[in-house]
């Protein structure tokens, strides 16, 4: 502890790169739009005893209520005021589930919109979440308060107010993204105000922050309000430790910004990560799974301890945002599983788990023209996540993160923290296994034929739960047993016609 605060104390405060999740837990899940109710209930049933490390939550604070289209899920990107009053719950709510999810060791990020407030067509009026007065066109929202005075309108230098070319950096920070009043975060009063907003999250017991359109803010005036903000709070965290801090900056190579000007403020989302991995795994453009022998680094990403990745996040599973038509989401049931499977499987960077609602697409001319539709609800009012007798869930919330191939390969994770890649094999295309040291081994088949070959598995010989197919219950396996003989050899067959083409084996499924 000592040390801990020594280090944090000498400013060497990698400390905002770390989850400060619990010993162990490697993952977090993003609960797109749930109620703080049903998060607090997940966190006590489901992701504590399943090794879950923490939840990216909505949007807490308060946001335009928008009504053509109805409701959508975007209106709580358009902030009113930093009241914790949404649809997701009240302040109350919010704080018996960041107690109750601290108290059985499940994290809360909070999704911070802090470059912006609502678009400039947001018009005048009560039309927000907590009934509080805002003025768009003339840029008052008296319940921060914020007026005229604390946004770019001058600083910005295109015509239109917008930014009209994402090749120069200036505009991209100064001028308003898709209409949104940008916020003058060069301003300490400016500064001051989200600083105070999310210190008062950190100090009901948050462990970071999702820091939404970082591209869009300069990195000198985010560092100036992380400076300004507490340490977490020690009923839960150790003294001195620094909020957990992920930069959305979408950075897919060839703007004028890139993800490594923000390095220095914390980690930063990895959008070439998904995008090339629905490709890899769609086998589109040539590409193999034996082409993943160097994933990582070796692709050109980020340095893995300065990556947030995931498959798909809640802007591209629905064309919005970057990763395009590659991106593998739910409706891809099948090859999503496997590109879930692969990432958790493998040491790069920090991974989140996306749990999505389903909503009625509509493609017309190859785009959802439902691309907007809001979380399940009765009349505004979001549903409660009901969970099914065979533990999926409700009322239209997909919850990606029950399922057994995910959930699974969330505590495979768990387990092979810290071990080294190894034991990598392929055929030449679609059929690859790789190991994590002596706790973990994973083997896919996505090509058009079967697999049958024995593997180096680098595990202790004993007879393995395969925790794809099945779940290890009461000392037997549910699915397929795999035997690793005493020199770590095991024999590997995958129909390719397989309902989960993969295979995955690790210290805690040994019967
Ligand atoms: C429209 C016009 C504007 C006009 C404006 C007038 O397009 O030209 O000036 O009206 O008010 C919604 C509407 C959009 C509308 C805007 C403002 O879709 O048509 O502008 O509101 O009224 C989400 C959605 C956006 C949505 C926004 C605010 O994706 O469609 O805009 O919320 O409600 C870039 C960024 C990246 C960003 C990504 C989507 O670099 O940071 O685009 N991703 C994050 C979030 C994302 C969110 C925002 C940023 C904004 O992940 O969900 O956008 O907070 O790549
Ligand atoms: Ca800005």
């Amino acid at each position: 502890m000592k040390f801990f605060v020594l280090l944090s104390a000498l400013g060497l405060c990698w400390a905002q790169y770390s989850p400060n999740t619990q010993q162990g837990r490697t993952s977090m899940v993003h609960l797109f739009e749930w109620r703080w109710v049903d998060i607090a209930k997940e966190c006590e049933r489901y992701l504590a005893p399943n090794g879950f490390g923490g939840v990216q939550i909505s949007p807490p604070n308060e946001n335009i209520v928008v009504n053509n289209p109805s409701r959508p899920w975007w209106e709580r990107y358009q902030p009113i005021s930093y009241k914790i009053c949404t649809r997701s719950g009240n302040e109350d709510e919010f704080r018996d589930m960041v107690t109750r999810c601290n108290n059985v060791g499940v994290r809360i990020y909070v999704d911070a919109v802090i470059n912006h407030m609502c678009g400039e067509g947001g018009g005048a009026g009560t039309s927000s979440t907590c009934g509080s007065y805002f003025n768009a066109g003339n840029r008052e929202f008296p319940a921060v308060p914020y007026s005229g005075w604390d946004f770019n309108d001058g600083k910005c230098r295109t015509s239109s107010g917008g930014i009209e070319n994402y090749n120069d950096a200036y505009q991209v920070r100064d001028c308003r993204l898709t209409g949104l009043l940008d916020l003058a975060l060069e301003k300490d009063y400016v500064r001051t105000q989200i600083a105070n907003y999310m210190n008062h999250l950190i100090d009901i017991g948050v462990a970071g922050f999702r820091l939404d359109a970082s591209k869009h803010m300069w990195p000198g005036d985010i560092k100036a309000v992380l400076d300004k903000l507490h340490n977490l709070n020690t009923k839960w965290f150790p003294g001195g430790s620094r909020p957990f801090i992920f930069q959305e900056v979408i950075d897919l190579g060839g703007e004028a910004i890139t993800s490594s000007e923000y390095f220095g403020n914390g980690r930063v989302t990895e959008f070439k990560y998904g995008a090339k991995l629905g490709t890899v795994i769609r086998r589109w453009n040539g590409e193999k799974m034996a082409y993943l022998k160097n994933w990582g680094e070796g692709w050109g990403f980020m340095p893995s301890d300065r990556a947030l990745v995931f498959v798909d996040n809640h802007d591209n599973q629905r064309g919005h945002g970057a990763g395009g038509a590659s991106i593998l989401t739910f409706w891809d049931a099948r090859l999503y599983k496997m590109a879930v499977g692969f990432m958790l499987a493998h040491p790069y960077g920090f991974t989140r788990v996306m749990s999505s609602y389903r909503w009625p697409r509509n493609f017309v001319n190859g785009q959802d023209v439902n691309d907007w539709i809001g979380p399940p609800n009765n009349n505004g009012v979001i549903k409660e996540v009901t969970i099914n007798p065979d533990t999926t869930c409700g009322n239209d919330w997909v919850c990606e993160h029950r399922w057994r191939q995910i959930r699974n390969m969330v505590a495979f994770r768990n387990v092979v923290d810290g071990q080294p890649f190894q034991n990598w094999w392929d055929n030449g295309s679609n059929q690859v296994a790789f190991g994590r040291g002596n706790k973990g081994f994973i083997v896919f088949n996505n090509d058009d034929w079967s697999l049958s070959t024995t593997l180096q598995t680098g595990l202790p010989g004993g007879t393995y739960c395969d925790v794809i197919s099945g779940d290890k219950i009461n000392g037997d396996c549910t699915g397929i047993k795999v035997y690793v003989s005493n020199d770590g050899k095991a024999q590997f067959s995958i129909s390719n016609s397989a309902e989960d083409p993969f295979i995955a084996i690790h210290a805690d499924s040994k019967l």
